[in-house]
């Protein structure tokens, strides 16, 4: 029987296989001594051991498409960032920060602004403006009007997705919204008991059926920046590749003279902000202490 690992507690290992349901699973001594530990994310081959009770073994693991670190995942299709076009206000340095980390680790990256219904129309085509030459899809939704839902919903069917932001955005809400079986809690509340329980958060999958796989990353409020040369972070902004002719070759785009993505900056073709943000994170990578 083949599922997918959607949970690790203490060396047990929860399996989403389809007919059979959740089935909590041991892996066989075969793995530790080719010391391959099982990950959240990975798809395997269970041996039934009690039918009843869904009790298993993991007797094999399938080859991997990718495994992140942050967060402890494997085989993922792609990244998203959600935040609210209106309140709570969305951070777009932690916003970056996050599109950075999925870059670096090589992961599709997609950003959701949620409760289009709020604010004015202007501050929406602003945030657009921000990020449509970042290389990044654009969902704007809200589960108010019920607007965009479905196209947001369509782009996770099938994949496993890594969704991150703040609490009080509507992740919650937008997972019930597209996938009723979903049935996640609404409101900050819920989750401020739920966290008090379980004081470390292990990576969890939730399944939404259709194959369909989220991994959700509540408290999301600051993010480190990736290990990463700072030379290189210039490589992760889609928007700076178009401008080749800086004077300097090696340009990194922050105190040189006749740079072409400093002139596009003044000139409205790249975000200030998203602008500003590099700037910050190349000081924080240049002031990052080497061990
Ligand atoms: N106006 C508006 N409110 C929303 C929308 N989506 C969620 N909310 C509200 O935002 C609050 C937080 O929602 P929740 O789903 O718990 O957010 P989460 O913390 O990101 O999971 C709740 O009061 C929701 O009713 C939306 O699209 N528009
Ligand atoms: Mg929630
Ligand atoms: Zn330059």
């Amino acid at each position: 029987m083949q599922g997918k690992i959607v949970r690790g507690v203490g060396g047990f290992y929860y399996v989403e296989c389809h007919q059979a349901g959740l089935v909590e699973c041991k892996a066989k001594g075969l793995f530790r001594k080719l010391k391959i530990k099982p990950l959240v994310g990975d798809n395997v081959v269970v041996e039934m051991v009690d039918e009843e009770k869904k009790i298993g073994n993991i007797t094999e693991i399938c080859d991997r498409k990718n495994q992140l670190v942050r967060p402890a995942v494997s085989n993922v299709d792609q990244a998203v960032v959600i935040f609210a076009a209106s309140y709570p206000k969305p951070n777009l340095n932690l916003l970056d920060r996050f599109l950075l980390m999925m870059k670096v680790q090589k992961v599709d990256t997609a950003i959701c602004f949620n409760k289009i219904d709020e604010p004015e129309q202007e501050q929406i085509d602003s945030l657009v403006r921000e990020y449509e030459n970042c290389d990044s899809r654009i969902f704007l939704t809200s589960t108010v009007s019920g607007e965009g839902v479905h196209s947001f919903a369509d782009f996770l069917v099938g994949k496993t997705t890594v969704l991150a932001g703040p609490s009080g955005v509507g992740k919650s809400s937008l997972l019930n919204k597209m996938f009723p079986k979903a049935k996640m809690e609404v409101g900050e509340i819920s989750e401020k008991i739920k966290r008090g329980k379980h004081t470390t958060r292990h990576s969890e999958l939730f399944y939404l059926g259709e194959e369909t796989y989220v991994m959700d990353t509540p408290g999301f409020t600051s993010l480190e920046l990736p290990e990463l040369e700072k030379e290189d972070l210039r490589d992760y902004y889609a928007e700076f590749l178009p401008y080749t002719d800086c004077r300097f070759l090696g340009c990194v785009h922050v105190s040189e003279p006749d740079c072409e993505v400093k002139n596009a900056v003044q000139e409205g073709e790249i975000s200030e902000e998203r602008y500003k943000n590099y700037t910050l994170f190349f000081e924080e990578l240049r002031n990052r202490k080497k061990y």
